[in-house]
Order: structure tokens, then sequence, then C-alpha cells
């Protein structure tokens, strides 16, 4: 990749201040720290600007710096870190609960789970956290016989919701409270809380930090958690038909050679995770392979921070190595002797669920054989700032090649969480 932009001392640059610290991957990222200061040249794309800081330039996550001047200081800190006008509002409206509702794999996974416990939800108190339109507490009132649901919906679709329970006749038994579930107050604490709160990569967005605090809060000891664990795999794969259109299509363009546009092509495009993206079974180079498991009942609100996890991919057929691809599984443990346990799998392996999967592109595609290994680490690290995002690094090698430089990627959330759903 280019180090040296032309042009950009025509415009003179924006001073930045760091407000979180960031080490680059690569020799093309900067690193620094907590207040440092930057001079912002370029914003080639919004997630990745063209920056200097003791003049060395290289690239910087956007979503790291606030500008330094005392009146856009006020603005940034007046910004919630949750963007929750934004996220609830967009929650508030039909499209994404149409998409959800949609989503047979995803709802009928629910029913399943209710339906297939019923038996012990007999006069349980049930909690369904972000609940949206209510059909996981409609699906609990109907298949069973709990003794009350919260059903907890913080946007303004909860008024909907109430309607919807009262047209269904379930009012007796399902209780709308149109609230933050970190701000709900209950009479009792509950025995199940069942929640769908998994995002891309299973865990953009961060509504599980609001399951967690709830857990903590309102589940009674012993309580259930549905789901009760949930993993995210990841596969190395092909991609051969987005890279042609991201990247190879600038090799001979109308005839004409638009190669020097695939530095920039390269930053636009594969330094942030391509979303719903559908990878065929037939793309995937080897089997794939869980790298992070959350236990729905241990997990701490700070491990989320930093999660890591390893892989070892043993290549199966020969190919050309684009990428990897990641998603998510999520499991539900079943309360009744004989009835096995719910799984939500949202790989190729199984029908595409509204989720699909999420793509992560190499900076260069590599050729590789059956046999061949792949191995490496991935590392999902909060965004310190903007609650509901992260970044996914991938440090890998192939063949466990030392004698080349570490091959790494780090990718950044885009900056609208419900962007995937566009
Ligand atoms: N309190 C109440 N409702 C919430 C909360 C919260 N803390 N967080 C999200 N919701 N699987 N990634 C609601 C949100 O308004 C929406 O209706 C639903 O939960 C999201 C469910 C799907 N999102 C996901």
């Amino acid at each position: 990749m280019q180090t040296e932009k032309e042009g950009e001392d025509d415009v003179s640059p924006e001073e930045y201040v760091a407000l979180s610290d960031f080490t680059g991957s690569g020799s093309d990222q900067l690193s620094f720290s907590r207040g440092d200061r930057l001079l912002v040249h370029t914003k080639p794309s919004s997630e990745w600007w063209w920056a200097e800081l003791q003049e060395v330039k290289g690239y910087v996550p956007a979503s790291y710096l606030r500008k330094s001047t005392a009146e856009e200081e006020e603005d940034v800190s007046l910004e919630d870190p949750w963007q929750d006008e934004e996220y609830f509002g967009s929650y508030g409206t039909l499209r994404l609960h149409l998409e959800m509702l949609s989503d047979k794999s995803r709802t009928e996974a629910y029913r399943q789970v209710i339906l297939s416990n019923s038996a012990s939800l007999k006069n349980k108190v049930v909690m369904d956290l972000g609940c949206g339109t209510g059909i996981i507490s409609l699906f609990c009132a109907q298949l069973a016989q709990p003794s009350l649901v919260y059903a907890v919906e913080a946007s303004s679709m909860a008024d909907y919701t109430r309607q919807l329970v009262k047209q269904n006749g379930s009012e007796e038994v399902v209780s709308v409270l149109q609230a933050r579930a970190e701000e709900i107050e209950l009479p009792e604490r509950v025995d199940v809380l069942v929640s769908e709160w998994m995002g891309n990569s299973l865990l953009f967005e961060f509504m599980v930090e609001s399951v967690l605090l709830a857990r903590d809060r309102w589940l009674r000891e012993g309580g259930v958690m549905w789901p009760s664990s949930a993993a995210l795999t990841l596969v190395p794969c092909q991609a051969h038909s987005y890279y042609d259109e991201k990247m190879a299509f600038w090799e001979r363009p109308y005839g004409l050679d638009f190669t020097p546009l695939q530095p920039l092509a390269q930053q636009e495009f594969f330094t942030k995770p391509k979303f719903s993206h559908l990878v065929e079974p037939a793309d995937c180079l080897s089997s794939p392979c869980d790298v992070i498991s959350l236990d729905m009942y241990t997990l701490q609100i700070k491990d989320l921070e930093e999660i890591k996890g390893q892989f070892q991919f043993c290549v199966e057929k020969p190919g050309v190595f684009h990428g990897f691809t990641t998603w998510f599984t999520a499991h539900f443990e079943s309360l009744e002797t004989g009835s096995p346990p719910v799984e939500l799998n949202t790989g190729p392996h199984f029908k595409p669920t509204h989720w699909k999967q999420t793509l992560f592109m190499l900076d260069n595609p590599v050729s590789v054989c059956a046999g061949d290994s792949i191995s490496g680490s991935i590392v999902l690290h909060r965004n310190p700032v903007w609650r509901r995002h992260m970044t996914i690094t991938l440090h890998w090698n192939v063949n466990g090649s030392t004698e080349e430089t570490e091959n790494c990627k780090a990718n950044i959330s885009s900056t609208l969480f419900f962007l995937p759903y566009n």
C-alpha cells in the first residue's frame, strides 16, 4: 500500500485529539495514545483517515479522534456514546422489525425454544428483553403458561406492542414496559431471561451489555438464560466476485490501466467488514472453527472490552484465500429431559438469516493448496468511545511462515450500527 499521498498539501490539515489509545497494524497505520494531537490530511473514507503524528504519516481510525477546537469539543461531549436516540429511533419504525420477523430461522428458533420447554415454563416469570413487536412474549403466552411475562422495549414500538398483546388476548399474562432495560423496576426477580440480542459478528450493537445488566439485577439465583451460550465462528474463504467487483475492476476498465486506484480501493472497500455477505459452502477453504464462545451465565460486562480467540485451519482444497468470513451460533439449553437443545446457526451450511455473514478481506489474495495450514488469532476490541462498535483484528500466517512479516488486518465497524440491515 502506498505511504505517500499526492495533492494533500493543497488543503491545510485539521488538528484532532485522540480519544483513546490505538495500536496500528501493518506499516500503513499509525499508533497513538489518548490525548495525542494528530494532523488529519485527508479523509479517504468515513472510517479511515490519512493523518500525521510527529512527522510520521499513516491511516488512523476516524472514530478514535475528535476535533480539537473548543466548540467541537463541547459538541462531542454532548454526544451519547451509545447513540441511543438513533438506535431506538431506528427500532421505532417497522423496517427492522419486518426484517427480523421475516427471518424464519431466527423467529422459529425462539418459537421452538418456548414450545419444547412449555412444561417447564408453567407458572414461571419471564423477561423478554428488547421484545420489539412482542413476538417472543406472545409465543410464551400462547404456547406455554407462564404466570407473567415482562416484555421490555425501549423504542416507541412498545405502544404498538401493547396493542398487539391485547389484540391477541394475552394482556393478562404479558406486561409491556416501555423503558430501557437498565432503568426498569420490577416487584420481583424473574425465572427466565430471554432476549434476541445478537448482532453482526455476534457482538456489534453490544445489546448484550443490557442483557448482562438485567441478568445481574433481575434473574433469580438458578434462573435460565436464553440464549444460554453463543459462539463466533470463522472460516478462511474465497470471494472471487467481490474481489473482482471492487479490486480487479481497476486493472483494465474500457481498455485503460486504472491500477493506480487500487490502493485507494483497498482502503475504501477492504478495511471495513462487508456485512450481509453470503459465503457459498463451496467457497469455504476449510471446515469452520469456533473462535470465541460466550457463556451467558458467567460472562461479565468487563470481559466485552477485549475478547481474544485463536484458530488453526487445514486447507481442504486448492483455491484463492481472499479473506475470512464470520457468523455466530446461539444455543438454548433445554429444561426438559428428552428434548434436545435448540440451536440457531447463522452459518453458510444453514438457511440464510437476516444477519447473513460478515466478510473480512485480506489486503492481497493468497493462493493455497490442500494441506496448507492457516493459523492465527482474532481480537474483538470494543470501541472505547462508541460503545456499540468494535474493531476486529485478525493476525494470520500460512504454513507458519515466519520469514515474512506477519499478516495483520484491523477492521473497524461501520459508523452506523444499523447500516448492515440496509
Ligand atoms: N432496553 C430495552 N429495549 C432494548 C434495549 C434495552 N437496553 N436494547 C435494545 N432494545 N438482535 N441486535 C430493543 C430495541 O429497541 C429493539 O426493538 C430490540 O431490542 C432489538 C432486537 C434485535 N437486535 C439485535
